[in-house]
């Protein structure tokens, strides 16, 4: 099996349309990948909410790193996680390149945005854009400090959030790529692919383009494969579906005082037991606890032996 690093490289590179879906903490991470996804996003917005806190680096670098390590031991595909604008500027985007190899994440996206970011949805054109040099010293010490050299970092255009047009957008793209980037991932939040599909037609093949089309959610997928874009990053679908789920069941269980309806309606605990990979906890207890233990709790001490509490 590759190295996650590798994986992703290889969805990023590969020719035909590939998909991420967002995961926000072990266990919906866990999920994706047994629903069949190659590759996850660590999505900022969902990993924010998770803990009911807000897109805007609420969450430290750290509280996020320590999600995606749980992520990362939960599953063996590759996660591209989403580090806002780095935590901070090149210094910082060292240390975290550092840190998320050591978790075996396969590769991050940093976006061309001031600490302490904002959602791209929240007053996207009231938000000030990095200068696309200082950025781009960002993306090249990314790159400079990365030991695996299938470590992926992908830089986000955020031209069109913040009301710029396309030449901008391609400015940016051009700097962000010589600078270093395995792949563009060009943000917008119209609700038509207009934006993003000017910009691949302009950008051509100069590298791999990630869209994330939340905002034109109803574009059909076979248009992104027929502008040969990359990757589309399925971005918080798994944590609003949770949302909606918990809070069906929450208010169905304040209401009725009870539980029996609910049970038809939600997994079984086993189904808890069988993600968190209980099963190999048994068979491990088997090979590794002496099988006499049991038995020697439950015998007596002789008269002769003295319990060792009793001496201390
Ligand atoms: C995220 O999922 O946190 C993203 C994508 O950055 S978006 O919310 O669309 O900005
Ligand atoms: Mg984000």
């Amino acid at each position: 099996m590759n190295s996650k690093a590798a994986q992703l490289k290889k969805l990023i590179n590969s020719q035909r349309l590939e998909f991420l879906m967002e995961a926000h903490n072990g266990i919906s991470a866990k999920i994706v990948e047994e629903s069949g996804f190659q590759g996850i996003w660590g999505s900022g917005l969902s990993i924010s909410a998770s803990q009911g806190v807000r897109d805007c680096n609420e969450i430290s670098w750290t509280q996020i790193l320590q999600t995606a390590e749980f992520m990362s031991d939960a599953t063996s595909i590759p996660i591209l996680i989403d580090a806002d604008t780095g935590f901070g500027n090149f210094n910082n985007v060292r240390r975290l390149v550092k840190k998320l190899e050591q978790i075996d994440i396969a590769g991050m996206c940093i976006e061309d945005k001031l600490f302490p970011k904002t959602n791209s949805f929240i007053d996207g054109e009231q938000q000030t854009l990095a200068d696309p040099y200082e950025f781009a010293g960002k993306i090249k010490a990314a790159k400079d400090t990365q030991n695996d050299p299938d470590f992926c970092v992908v830089a986000r255009v955020e031209s069109f959030i913040a009301g710029w047009g396309l030449s901008e957008a391609l400015r940016r793209a051009e700097i962000y790529l010589e600078a270093g980037a395995d792949a563009i991932l060009i943000h917008s939040k119209k609700n038509t692919a207009e934006q993003v599909v000017d910009f691949k037609s302009e950008w051509g093949n100069r590298c791999p383009l990630i869209i994330v089309p939340t905002m034109y959610h109803s574009t059909p997928t076979s248009i992104f494969r027929e502008h040969q874009f990359s990757i589309a990053i399925w971005a918080n679908q798994i944590m609003r579906s949770a949302i909606t789920a918990m809070q069906a069941t929450a208010a169905h269980i304040y209401e009725q005082e009870a539980i029996a309806e609910t049970e038809q309606q939600v997994v079984p605990v086993s189904e808890i037991f069988r993600l968190q990979n209980t099963r190999e906890l048994k068979n491990a207890e088997n090979l590794y606890l002496p099988h006499s233990n049991k038995k020697t709790a439950e015998t007596r001490p002789s008269d002769s032996e003295t319990p060792l509490t009793k001496n201390q």
